[in-house]
């Protein structure tokens, strides 16, 4: 039998020769960016980023330091831990080849719930210049209808009463910067990598919010000192499979605990406005503009929506991955017909941002058939998603009185999505924080169709929309009566 080694610092220089190990010597790193919520994504794109920076250019003062705030995150916790930090990034090409990466730019890693303090110490020290994010919608409490921070949110309540113990990033960020104020060392950059609309601006927002009660002395030193840019994020990054783990044993005699599978494509678009130093990411690939919302919405209404929209109908066909919807010429031409008809006119041209070149690249991203990227996945938290990527379209269309016929019809999948079982009879699970909610009213739209639209923290005013509401009731009369596909038939052959 082969000896397989376990993925840790002693042993990067065992490995086999496909395995692609660092050119450079990790002792030399030295720590200038804090990272928040250590996941698949931020280990596919922003410290692979950061990671080819120091391999090809040698850039050594730009480590990263992890920093997992939930419960949930003690397992990732423990594995990089174990492995020092380094984990293997597998990039699955279309025509099967992969490319095994050894990532090597987390060379620091706190658990906060276990030491708190040694977490704000950190974000307060001198070589920190970034503070980068990904903590998902829900990390920015905002209030489900007004869409504003939740100063009432229970966990920050807690924190206000509990300063050095916190639960939430605003918590820790407040606490940090504090420190930095009264020992005089200088702001930092907070830079959010989440898929939310003006990312930066809703961080910003919200942590000033935060600050005016918590701190309110610290909060003009904090506007002078501190900045936000915004940025647009992209690489699809499925969850790890078990076979992913098994490959690697096997195939390239590695063991890793959690390797990140990710595509070939990368996007980071970052607006350029930094209150300290920042790595000279330009160098392998990030872009730097003024203004990232003609990228951003290209990004959220194109390829997250799209991820959405076969999410949502290919669960109800039957299909469990994005490639097996891809594949679907019925849903393919519903995809495209909405992003030609009901997404172009929405976007910037201004920009002469290539759309039909970027639909393209997206749709090929798609059906990439070894990414296995799970519809469970891009299901979980629609309710979240659905408002970011779907009904800002909807909108602009409807205020400029232009089509909404396909926009619709998706609502209306989703609602009969929420009834949880597939046209083949098959029960799947509603992953969201709101499904209580989406199942009742969903059930509830069986007798009264309009009432899925009165999800307010969702739908808000839409349900106000007469030309909306008329599309949606007829989409979902039909998909109640007819299976999808053939809805699908129906409405691809529209003119
Ligand atoms: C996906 C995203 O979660 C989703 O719904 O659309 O995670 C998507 O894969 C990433 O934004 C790609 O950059």
């Amino acid at each position: 039998m082969q000896k397989f080694h376990y993925l840790n610092q002693e042993n990067l220089g065992l490995l086999p020769a496909d395995v692609i190990t660092p050119t450079f010597n990790r002792d030399n790193i030295t720590t200038s960016i804090v990272h928040i919520g250590v996941s698949n994504f931020h280990r596919a794109h922003q410290a692979y980023y950061t990671n080819e920076l120091m391999d090809k250019y040698g850039i050594t003062d730009c480590g990263i330091c992890g920093v997992d705030l939930l419960d949930s995150d003690r397992k990732i916790y423990s594995i990089l831990k174990d492995q020092d930090g380094l984990y293997t990034l597998i990039t699955k090409y279309p025509n099967g080849q992969n490319k095994i990466k050894v990532i090597c730019s987390i060379v620091e890693y706190f658990f906060a719930p276990e030491n708190p303090m040694a977490v704000i110490e950190k974000m307060a020290h001198p070589d920190i210049q970034v503070i980068s994010l990904t903590i998902a919608e829900d990390g920015y409490h905002l209030n489900e209808i007004t869409g504003k921070f939740d100063m009432d949110h229970p966990v920050v309540a807690e924190d206000i009463k509990n300063p050095l113990s916190p639960n939430t990033v605003f918590g820790y960020l407040t606490q940090a910067l504090k420190l930095r104020q009264q020992r005089k060392i200088g702001g930092c950059t907070i830079i959010s990598c989440d898929n939310i609309p003006a990312n930066g601006d809703t961080m910003k927002g919200s942590l000033f919010h935060y600050i005016e009660r918590a701190e309110p002395e610290l909060l003009h030193w904090v506007k002078n000192n501190v900045t936000f840019p915004n940025t647009m994020v992209d690489r699809i990054t499925p969850v790890t499979r078990t076979e992913d783990i098994e490959n690697l044993k096997t195939g390239y005699l590695t063991e890793d605990q959690w390797p990140v599978v990710c595509e070939p494509f990368a996007q980071w678009i970052i607006e350029d406005h930094f209150a300290a130093q920042r790595p000279p990411w330009e160098k392998v690939g990030v872009q730097f503009t003024r203004n990232i919302e003609p990228y951003e919405n290209m990004k959220l209404r194109l390829l997250n929506a799209g991820h959405s929209i076969l999410g949502i109908l290919g669960t109800l066909i039957g299909y469990k991955t994005v490639y097996e919807a891809a594949c679907d010429e019925e849903l393919m031409l519903l995809l495209e017909d909405f992003m030609n008809e009901e997404v172009a006119p929405t976007l910037d041209q201004a920009k002469k941002t290539d759309f039909t070149n970027y639909k393209q690249n997206v749709i090929t991203r798609f059906q990439n058939p070894h990414i296995k990227d799970s519809l469970t996945r891009i299901c979980k938290e629609s309710s979240a998603k659905v408002p970011l990527f779907i009904l800002p379209t909807i909108k602009d269309q409807l205020k400029n009185k232009r089509n909404i016929t396909r926009g619709a019809f998706i609502i209306a999948a989703w609602c009969k999505y929420n009834d949880g079982v597939d046209e083949n009879g098959i029960s799947y699970e509603i992953s969201d924080a709101l499904s209580d909610i989406l199942i009742r009213t969903a059930a509830l739209s069986h007798q009264s169709p309009i009432r899925f639209l009165e999800i307010k923290p969702v739908f808000k005013e839409l349900i106000n929309e007469d030309i909306f509401v008329d599309a949606y009731l007829k989409a979902i009369e039909a998909l109640r009566r007819k299976p999808v596909k053939a809805c699908l038939m129906d409405l691809n052959s529209m003119t």
